[in-house]
């Protein structure tokens, strides 16, 4: 089932492979354009006919601006002229949001007034590989240079102006705070020397806010103008700005489990943090932030690279688009997008930040859409997907400690859980376990139920579990993982309920599948939840709660654990039936399905009865009839749907090994869920498709949740030849590989943490292993198409072939 099917024989040529870590890409990423981003203004905006979503939007930002973000702060540029827009992003700044539990707004607007519109030889970019913005342009004679990056070892904004003659910069500083006419926040702007200041109040938590924006100019001079709240450049050679915002905001537990205005201190200001910043930046100067930025950056960014033979575009990245829109594809536009994918996590997910919302980082919104949340039924997930494979795994740092704060409501939430439905099985006082649902934000966390059953916390613990697997880290195993896994099996074994033999959890529901009093004529399930339908052990909670069991046992073996609750879980994990097939060979969604789509959307969006295949392992190759029946269903199904839930076909294409799928996915994806900017659409713009994809690209060359390393395992005929350099395997190796016409010619594996090395290959029995000295490594053989091998921690093995 894995294997490739045009692979004949391993290893035909032996290629050296280089060192797999810290080697940064040797190829140049970015996005161009020879224009500014469009800023039409609100009267453009788009309106929206979804009465959940804000009732315009702003479709300039949205396709056009670029993205740059330190994980706090995300920053939108439109590179303009005229008058510059640069928008501001807090992750931290709610204000009610559209459901009433708190939402992502904008945090500000920075206007720069040039009032230079008779430009020549314009250019912007987007630098993937430094995380640095460009805008260039002649205008009178006289070339002007920008920079924007977005620094998280200093957490400030940086902006820097520059011209090739002296006294050539004049422009306005002119910062805005939106949205104050909609009465949720306060707000006023002081302008004093060189410096601005942006504060007030979002009063939904009681959220004080403060940004500083800093004017320093080299020659010329700087004027504040007190009453207009800007600042004026004049004549000067080089400008510096830095930015930097705060909030009271702290995550805590307190900020899950108190009432909206308890949450936070109202007498908290952020000021004395937010100029410390500033002072700091300050001192460090323009040249030692970007060296400190770049060294940050780069050592995350520079550890992966993904050649797929592509011959790079010198296209301005609309037209690149358009032309693979057209059917010109390329595989110069999927590399981009797989290192941009890297790029907008780095971006917006670091430790100490909140973890990657919906957005990302990035709302120029009153009202996010989906209030820039964490929606835990798969797209807060997505967006770590591809975090540990493509060795980002401090990126998901961000949502351990979100975890760990929102642990206690979480816990809450199981017992509440238990006692409405399940009451007898509440341990009153002790551990009922814990359990998130859909529609969290950084101030609420909600609980299971309604359109999603309680699978999402399955769902959620996956990347706790992956996050160990990939990393090795023992202190996580011990105070993060195992204990969270265990606590999660708990709940889930109080609320399975006896149908027969089986254990089932009631009520369950498949995410968002809706249906139809028609559709559900004759049917055993109940139409409990409205329009959502809602019955006994669907495919998706059965399956996340054996995942957990699962991950459970294999830690509690990991540690030499011996809980007595162990035993619980080893006798129940035998009864939950979690994958049925169906009378037309389709994984069933719903036990009381019997041909496809007898109950639901046959094209939703949603494929949860999948996640037993990815995110999670029960769908594997020992049962290839499972994983045909995962083929059909995703036949089935279409790709005919939005962009995260293309990046997860794309994956479970992967995970069968069904290459030209997976790839046609991503195709699709890029075709018709993808803005000029690269930003995925779902739409409207959400995050989780652009880092879900990412992740797909990943779990097409590598994989390793069947015990051993699978090299190149999904490869399309698309991608017959190049080679990818870093990726991580569970057990923390790190491999490269090499691969002409389909079949790998080289394949290299660091080992970071020892232990046995296991590889799948077709074809890797005849192989010969060295070390780095060249010492031939002694091998055991599992039949032909895998090896395994002691490893030692720190040593490189490269492989090569016998004829
Ligand atoms: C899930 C999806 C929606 C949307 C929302 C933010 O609920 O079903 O399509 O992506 O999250």
């Amino acid at each position: 089932m894995k294997k490739i099917t045009n692979i004949v024989s391993l290893l035909a040529t032996c290629l050296t492979v280089s060192a797999a870590a810290n080697s940064t890409p040797s190829r140049a990423y970015e996005l161009w354009e020879a224009e500014p981003a469009p800023n039409r203004g609100r009267s453009n905006w788009e309106a929206t006919k979804d009465s959940k979503r804000p009732k315009s939007y702003d479709r300039d930002w949205e396709r056009w601006s670029y993205p740059i973000g330190n994980g706090y702060t995300g920053v939108s540029i439109f590179g303009r002229t005229d008058t510059e827009r640069v928008q501001i992003t807090d992750k931290t700044l709610h204000n009610k949001g559209m459901y009433g539990k708190g939402g992502l707004t904008s945090f500000a607007e920075l206007f720069i007034d040039f009032n230079q519109d008779a430009v020549e030889n314009y250019r912007r970019s987007l630098n993937v590989n430094e995380a640095i913005a460009h805008v260039s342009y002649e205008t009178d004679g006289v070339a002007y240079q920008r920079e924007y990056f977005a620094s998280y070892p200093d957490n400030v904004v940086v902006i820097r102006l520059t011209a090739d003659q002296k006294g050539a910069l004049s422009f306005t500083v002119r910062p805005e705070i939106p949205y104050l006419e909609l009465k949720q926040r306060t707000g006023s702007i002081t302008a004093e020397g060189n410096l601005l200041t942006l504060k007030g109040t979002a009063s939904h938590f009681n959220c004080n806010y403060e940004g500083q924006i800093k004017v320093l100019n080299q020659g010329g001079s700087v004027v504040a103008d007190a009453k207009a709240g800007t600042i004026e450049v004049n004549k000067a050679d080089a400008v510096t700005l830095l930015i930097t915002t705060g909030t009271n905001y702290r995550l805590s537990a307190e900020i899950f489990s108190n009432s909206p205005t308890k949450k936070l201190d109202p007498k908290a200001f952020p000021h004395e943090a937010v100029s410390a910043r500033m002072q700091t930046a300050q001192d460090l100067g323009y040249a030692a932030l970007k060296q400190r930025h770049l060294k940050d950056y780069q050592n995350l960014f520079g550890r992966v690279s993904v050649n797929l033979n592509a011959r790079p575009s010198a296209d301005p990245t609309h037209v690149l688009l358009e032309k693979y829109q057209k059917g010109k594809t390329n595989t110069w536009l999927e590399e981009l997008m797989f290192q941009y994918g890297r790029y907008l996590l780095i971006s917006s997910s670091r430790e100490k930040s909140l973890p990657a919302n919906l957005q990302g980082a990035w709302s120029q919104d009153y009202y996010t859409p989906w209030s820039g949340g964490f929606w835990h039924n798969i797209n807060v997930q997505m967006n770590y997907w591809g975090a540990m494979s493509t060795d980002l795994s401090e990126c998901f740092e961000a949502y351990t400690s979100f975890f760990k704060a929102y642990l206690p409501v979480a816990q809450q939430h199981a017992a509440d859980y238990v006692r409405k439905y399940n009451p007898k099985q509440l341990t009153e006082g002790g551990d009922n376990g814990w359990i998130i649902g859909t529609g969290a934000n950084a101030y609420h966390i909600p609980s299971a139920g309604g359109h999603s059953g309680p699978g999402t916390g399955g769902f959620t613990a996956k990347l706790l579990t992956d996050y160990y697997l990939f990393t090795q880290d023992p202190d996580y195993l011990e105070e993060v993982a195992y204990p969270a896994m265990l606590s999660l099996s708990k709940f889930y074994s109080k609320v399975l309920v006896p149908h027969g033999d089986q254990l089932l959890v009631e009520p369950s529901a498949s995410p968002e599948q809706m249906t139809n009093a028609k559709q559900t004529k004759g049917m055993p399930g109940q139409l409990k939840g409205g329009r959502y339908y809602v019955t006994a052990g669907c495919t998706f909670d059965q399956g996340f709660v054996w995942e957990s069991y699962s991950d459970t046992l294999a830690m509690a073996d990991a540690l030499g654990k011996d809980d007595p609750f162990l035993n619980t879980i080893r006798e129940q994990i035998t009864r939950l039936d979690p994958i049925l097939i169906g009378a037309d060979g389709q994984i069933k969604e719903y036990r009381e399905e019997n041909h496809y789509s007898d109950i639901g959307d046959p094209k939703h969006r949603h494929i949860s009865h999948l996640c037993p295949l990815f995110p999670g392992t029960l769908i594997n190759s020992e049962r290839p009839d499972w994983m045909q029946a995962a083929s059909k269903t995703l036949d089935l199904r279409g790709n005919k749907t939005t962009g995260w839930a293309l990046a997860h076909r794309m994956n479970s294409r992967a995970r069968l090994g069904e290459g030209d799928q997976a790839h046609e996915a991503y195709q699709r994806f890029i075709c018709e869920r993808t803005a000029t900017n690269l930003w995925a659409l779902h739409p409207p713009f959400q995050i989780d498709g652009n880092l879900g994809t990412m992740g797909g690209v990943a779990e097409m060359l590598l994989q390793s949740h069947e015990g051993a390393i699978n090299i190149l395992p999904a490869l399309p005929a698309a991608w017959s030849t190049g080679h990818f350099d870093g990726l991580v395997a569970r057990g923390n190796f790190v491999v490269s590989a090499k691969w002409t016409d389909g079949a790998a010619t080289a394949i290299s594996v660091l080992s970071r943490n020892g232990g046995e090395c296991r590889i799948a290959y077709p074809g890797i029995g005849k192989a010969t292993v060295r070390d780095s000295a060249g010492k031939k490594v002694k091998v055991s053989h599992d039949g032909n198409d895998r090896i395994h091998f002691a490893s030692a921690v720190g040593e490189t093995y490269t492989f090569k072939t016998i004829q």
